[in-house]
Parts: structure tokens; sequence; C-alpha cells
């Protein structure tokens, strides 16, 4: 009864390793702002889709959970980069409409996953700083919504531009630890990044951004050591991100990360396709009865 996600090597667990031109979506798109037309376009006619990212656990090499990320393609413009479209859509009023599409999407999905595998998993998803309010109703819908036992609810909050973890934030934090929510920081470590982030509340997760892995000299592993020790110190789950190649997962594994992600471990891929993928490595015998 093997229904434990395993490989022996991790480069080889999941998906193909190649950067596949599926996932070119998630790098370009038109530049300059979305229009409002394209942007109610792809709201209204299925140009939005969520896309699965496996997590792995780097030292027991298997998959921990997925990152459900954001899609979406036009007639005309062609892929849509997810940073276009969340900007658009925040800039209209319509990012909370978004955020629960994506949301709904990875827990029906969990709920056909939690019919394949028994192990305890995680679903990250993404949420913007700024959907994090007082009394916001999308973080109470998300708080009290019904998933699948043994499945972790994480939420990814960027802290790419952001000044500081402010009162409302924390507030907007609470209501989703009070549903038993997780809480992580993505992109730590990109562009104007705090340390004050770090210390400001008790984190569950911190992913550390892929730029921190690229071009790493003696100094910057000497800071990407101490960083990990330090989430190790603080009982925050360090991830890493962007995880390319062989070197760059041997690294990873010996400065001692919990998690790692990118597309050397798998692809972003739609949720069908990770299902399926799931069920060919066996999984579908070990149905939860
Ligand atoms: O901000 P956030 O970390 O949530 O962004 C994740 C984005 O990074 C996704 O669009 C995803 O497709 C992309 N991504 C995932 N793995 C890799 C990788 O190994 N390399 C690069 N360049 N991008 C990646
Ligand atoms: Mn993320």
């Amino acid at each position: 009864m093997n229904h434990e996600v395993t490989a022996t090597d991790p480069a080889a667990v999941v998906v193909p390793v190649q950067r596949a031109e599926g996932d070119a979506q998630s790098e370009r798109g038109p530049s300059g702002p979305l229009s409002w037309g394209v942007l109610t376009w792809v709201l209204e006619h299925g140009g939005v889709a969520t896309a699965y990212q496996p997590i792995i656990d780097v030292k027991r090499e298997r998959i921990v959970g997925w990152e459900a990320l954001l899609r979406a393609q036009h007639p005309d413009i062609g892929a849509i980069s997810p940073v276009a479209l969340v900007e658009a859509a925040e800039r209209h009023g319509l990012l909370d409409l978004l955020t629960r599409r994506i949301i709904e999407d990875a827990r029906s999905t969990m709920v056909t996953v939690r019919a394949l595998v028994r192990d305890p998993l995680k679903i990250h998803l993404n949420l913007e700083l700024s959907q994090l309010r007082e009394a916001e109703p999308l973080l109470e819908w998300l708080a009290e919504l019904d998933w699948p036992a043994d499945i972790e609810v994480v939420a990814e909050i960027t802290e790419r531009g952001a000044d500081q973890w402010l009162p409302r934030y924390e507030a907007g934090a609470t209501i989703l630890t009070n549903g038993q929510v997780s809480l992580a920081i993505d992109d730590c470590g990109s562009g104007s990044s705090r340390l004050s982030f770090i210390s400001s509340r008790a984190w569950e997760v911190v992913k550390i951004d892929r730029q921190l892995l690229i071009d790493h000299d003696e100094r910057r592993i000497v800071v990407l050591r101490h960083l990990v020790q330090l989430l190790s110190a603080l009982n925050a789950i360090s991830v890493a991100e962007g995880i390319e190649t062989i070197e760059q997962l041997r690294l990873v594994r010996e400065l001692g990360f919990d998690e790692a992600q990118g597309y050397l471990l798998g692809m972003p891929v739609p949720g069908p396709t990770m299902l399926a993928s799931l069920a060919r490595q066996g999984l579908a015998l070990d149905l939860a009865e």
C-alpha cells in the first residue's frame, strides 16, 4: 500500500524538468497596464485558470503540497502575466473576485487530491498585502472555508514593495490564523525587503526569493546559511523558491532548507494534469474509503 508521493532523486520527482512552454505565462504578457476590457473578458470568458506547482520536502524528498498559481489567457494577447492581471484587478476593485476563483479551484482540486492520497498535505494560496484588512469579507470567507481533512492551508503574503508590517495587516492575519490558515512570507529577500517583516509575527513559513539563489557567491552563501538558521530559530519553515538547477538543489540541501520549489522539481501545471500525475504514480489504488 504505497500512498506516499516519493522519489529517490528529487530532480526526478514529478513532472518534466525543462522550462516547459506551458509556464511562459508566468513571465510574458503585454507591456503596460491591462485594460478594463481585457480584465473583464478573461474573468467572464474563462480566461483565468489555476496552475499547481509542487513544493518538496528537501530531506524526505517528497511532495508536501502545492502552490496554486494564477494563469490567464486572452485570444488576442496570448498569455497574460499574473502580476499584470492582479494589478489590473486591484485597480478595478475585482481582486477579491479573482482571488476567490483561484481559492475555489484549489479547494475542489484538493478534494480530489484527498481521494487519491492520504498523507497530510498543504495548499499554498497567494494574497496581496492590501487584502489583509480588519473585518475583511474575503478573509472571513477563507477562514471559514471547509477543506478536506489534513489539508493545511497556507496563505502566502508577498513582502515585495512593502514598507512595514502595519496593525491592519495584523488584524487581517489574525482572521486567517483564527481559521487555522497558516501564514507565509512570499518572495522574502527580494527588492526592498525588510528584516522587520520576519520578526513582525510568528510566521509559519518563509519563502526565500529565487534571486537570492542565483549567482550565489561566498558572501551570499553566508547570508543564506544564517537566514535558514534564523528561520529555524523562529520556528518558521524555510522554503527555497525558483530551484532550476541540480547545483541549486544541492546548495539548498546543504544549507538546510526545509522545503524547495522550482522548475527543476516541478513545473506549474493545470489541476487536471497535476491530478493525472498523482494518479499515474499508483496513488489511485489507495483510494480513501
Ligand atoms: O511571487 P510568487 O513567488 O508567488 O511567484 C511565483 C511565480 O514564479 C509563478 O508565476 C511561477 O510560475 C514562477 N516560478 C515558479 N518556479 C520557478 C522557477 O524555478 N524559476 C522561475 N524563473 N520562476 C518560477
Ligand atoms: Mn507565492
